[in-house]
């Protein structure tokens, strides 16, 4: 960024801090949009019911990492997204599409590999994208997105453009050469991003104490003297309000930050894992009690913002949503695997190439592709 912009911008970081806590405060005054960050939860939720379903069903193949327990650290951060912003996540993606708007049925076919997924059924569940909305993917390798996201940064510093990048990814990420590779640059670069870390307390089987040195994950930020946050990742109130400053800062004055929002997945890594073996029954429930949707429904209801009848109805929508959704993409059809390398190269002579070879033919994987889909 040219230093006069950031001159300028500094002069108005006092304005622009104000400004975005006054925004967070508005959700509540705004009853709407206060009940719009529930329903979104709740879709969530039962999206990712009825995808663990669908999975056992074998209506899903490869893999499939559900958010149950982590929407308020989803859509909290991502109500905050405006316009010309960007959103990279990792593999545990569902959520994140969902709350960038995408619809139910082409997430759901994208899972399902059907053409009318959001990546057209090349990318199955880790690899969601809606370029239209600026959801520039799940990601499959853990902390591998990082520092595409601090391109797509640098993009918009380079290019003097509005906007800034979200960055979401898990604890895990944080102990990979890339996550400090991508601060680093971002630090010294001055880049418009927040790397939000979703701290589920485990990578897989091993927890965030026994796998890192500093287990308060925002402190790292300071490694590269950057901003570091942490704030309750159960609670999409204090998400938003969290994100929303930062995502503010990263825009106007062109700064990164460091967000880390605590959470716990109440389901096991993946749908393979009932998640039991390196979790105690007590912790597992201890955080049942913090589920972020019953608190947030709490505060709704205090509040005067909801009452009993328009919770089931909210419920019943979103069940009838995502049913829908489900028979939709189960009757989309499936991609032709001949055309399993188009969109690989963008140039033509390559793709002649492809056209010309017997698609996997070494590893029969044709015979494959075709036996789990229905
Ligand atoms: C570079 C790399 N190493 C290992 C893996 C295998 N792997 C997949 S998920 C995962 C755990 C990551 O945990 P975390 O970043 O905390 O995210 P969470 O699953 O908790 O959302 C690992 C090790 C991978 N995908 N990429
Ligand atoms: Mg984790």
């Amino acid at each position: 960024m040219r230093e006069s912009r950031r001159r300028t911008l500094r002069a108005q970081e006092g304005e622009v801090v104000a400004r975005a806590a006054e925004r967070a405060r508005d959700v509540l005054q705004d009853s709407e949009h206060a009940r719009r960050l529930l329903r979104m939860m709740l879709l969530i939720r039962r999206f990712e019911e009825r995808a663990e379903e669908q999975y056992t069903r074998a209506r899903i193949g490869g893999y499939c990492h559900l958010a149950i327990g982590e929407e308020a650290a989803n859509v909290g951060s991502i109500d905050c997204l405006e316009a010309d912003d960007y959103l990279f996540v990792s593999y545990r993606d569902h959520a994140a599409a969902l709350a960038v708007g995408s619809s139910p049925e082409a997430v759901m076919a994208e899972l399902f590999g059907k053409e009318t997924g959001v990546a057209g059924g090349y990318g199955g569940s880790m690899h969601l994208l809606d370029v239209e909305r600026r959801f520039l993917g799940g990601w499959g390798i853990v902390g591998g997105h990082l520092p595409i996201a601090v391109g797509a940064a640098l993009a918009i510093d380079y290019q003097d453009g509005p906007g800034a990048v979200l960055c979401q990814f898990g604890d895990g990420a944080t102990n990979i050469g890339a996550f400090h590779e991508a601060l680093n640059l971002a630090a010294i670069w001055h880049l418009p991003i927040v790397f939000q870390v979703i701290n589920n307390l485990y990578g897989m089987g091993t927890s965030v104490k026994q796998a890192s040195a500093e287990p308060e994950l925002f402190k790292r930020a300071c490694a590269y003297r950057m901003h570091g946050e942490r704030v309750d990742g159960n609670d999409v109130l204090a998400v938003r309000d969290a994100t929303g400053r930062l995502l503010a800062r990263a825009r106007e004055e062109s700064e990164p930050a460091l967000l880390e929002t605590t959470t716990y997945r109440l389901r096991g890594h993946s749908v393979a894992d009932a998640g039991k073996v390196y979790r105690t029954a007590e912790e597992i429930a201890s955080w049942r009690e913090r589920d972020p949707i019953t608190r947030y429904v709490e505060i709704l209801r205090e509040r005067d913002l909801l009452d009993d009848e328009e919770l089931d109805t909210m419920r019943k929508q979103v069940a009838d949503e995502v049913s829908e959704a489900i028979r939709e993409a189960a009757a989309a059809p499936t991609p032709d695997p001949d055309e399993l390398y188009e969109n690989v190269y963008g140039d033509e002579q390559w793709r002649d190439q492809f056209a010309r070879m017997n698609t996997a033919a070494p590893y029969g994987e044709r015979r494959e592709t075709r036996s789990w889909q229905r």
